[in-house]
């Protein structure tokens, strides 16, 4: 980024799946880190990891921890950010927090570079990452919103178990292998961990993803349907969202339908639209059978969308599909594209 100051960052959580990519995405963009301290909850202090052919030691994070810390990433899990972000932020850190633990509240900026950028000006020490199914949709309907308009959405996800950590992938891999050899195998962690109940993924799709909340939608659904309100600034938008596991290990799928608000508009308006689109890649020639995959997604940074197309009934109705590896926009990319936009708008100290 050609600074000359360096930061002194921390990595909480930088044993899990979306912290090591953190520290990729960290080393891959040469973020200009004066100083790194790589922290994790108790269970996991102690081990190693590597950053720039360096060893490091996982410390267990404590609030004395953060002290002289510029830029916080959280990604240790919902209660290591209650109890830890607060404390960082006191002693002067930015966290930019990658749990569902602030998303919501009023007072923390939820932020996708591509689309709300301005709203770090907000910010009293926390940002807010947002879940990984959201971010990719709102980068994809942003543009949509700014040239025709946005009235309703409805979205269905196809979401792959890393999401879930790395445990969750573990659980598809090895279910995969006994399932394939003959062999059986006791489920241990999707769809939720602490649920009572746990299903085979391998072979299999789960429509349930976090828990249910009493209306029916589960909490990553309510995630989608909120965040997605907050991020474009659109509390009147109506939002429905049905979550969805398959054994894909990375990348996360959505079948998106959108109405606008202007009449007339013709599919090649709307791909030329989404063509032009800050971190969008358009993927869409359905006669040379190209369209967006996980597959072809995982380890790139951009949202990949395609198979745009009219409604047939609804003139204001369009269908779009939108991938993006859900490590990297959904998490540890936009988790450093935060801390860069920081740096950029003169926000870290
Ligand atoms: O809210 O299990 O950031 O795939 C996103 C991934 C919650 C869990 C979040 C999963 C998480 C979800």
């Amino acid at each position: 980024m050609g600074q000359v100051k360096g930061f002194h960052v921390a990595v909480v959580g930088a044993t899990g799946a979306v912290g090591q990519q953190m520290l990729q995405t960290l080393e891959n963009r040469h973020f200009p880190i004066s100083q790194l301290t790589l922290l994790s909850s108790a269970r996991s202090a102690g081990k190693k990891v590597m950053f720039n052919n360096e060893e490091y030691t996982v410390q267990e994070a404590k609030p004395e921890s953060f002290e002289g810390v510029d830029i916080a990433l959280f990604s240790a899990g919902g209660s290591v950010s209650k109890e830890l972000a607060p404390e960082a932020a006191k002693r002067g850190a930015i966290v930019i927090d990658n749990t569902s633990a602030f998303r919501m509240d009023e007072n923390i900026p939820l932020v996708v570079p591509e689309v709300n950028e301005e709203d770090l000006h907000k910010h009293n020490g926390i940002i807010a990452n947002p879940n990984c199914s959201t971010i990719q949709m709102v980068v994809a309907l942003e543009p949509v919103r700014q040239k025709y308009g946005l009235k309703k959405v409805i979205v269905s996800t196809y979401q792959a178990v890393s999401g879930a950590g790395a445990a969750a992938i573990q659980e598809l891999k090895e279910q995969s292998k006994s399932l394939l050899n003959g062999e059986s195998y006791e489920a241990k962690i999707l769809p939720v961990k602490s649920e009572q109940k746990h299903y085979q993924i391998a072979f299999n799709a789960i429509p349930q993803i976090d828990k249910f909340t009493d209306n029916g939608f589960t909490y990553e659904e309510m995630k989608m349907i909120n965040e997605t309100k907050k991020i474009m600034h659109m509390p009147e938008l109506h939002v429905a969202a049905t979550c969805v596991r398959l054994p894909v290990e990375t990348g996360h799928s959505e079948s998106v339908y959108f109405e606008i608000d202007s009449q007339g508009v013709s599919a090649n308006e709307m791909k030329q639209l989404l063509q032009e689109a800050p971190g969008v890649v358009l993927e869409d020639d359905p006669e040379n059978q190209v369209y967006p995959m996980p597959a072809n997604a995982v380890g790139k940074n951009d949202v990949f969308v395609g198979r745009i197309r009219k409604d047939i009934d609804e003139d204001l109705g369009f269908h779009m599909w939108v991938v993006s590896d859900n490590l990297l926009k959904g998490a540890a990319w936009n988790s450093v594209q935060i801390a860069e936009s920081l740096v950029k708008l003169g926000l870290v100290k």
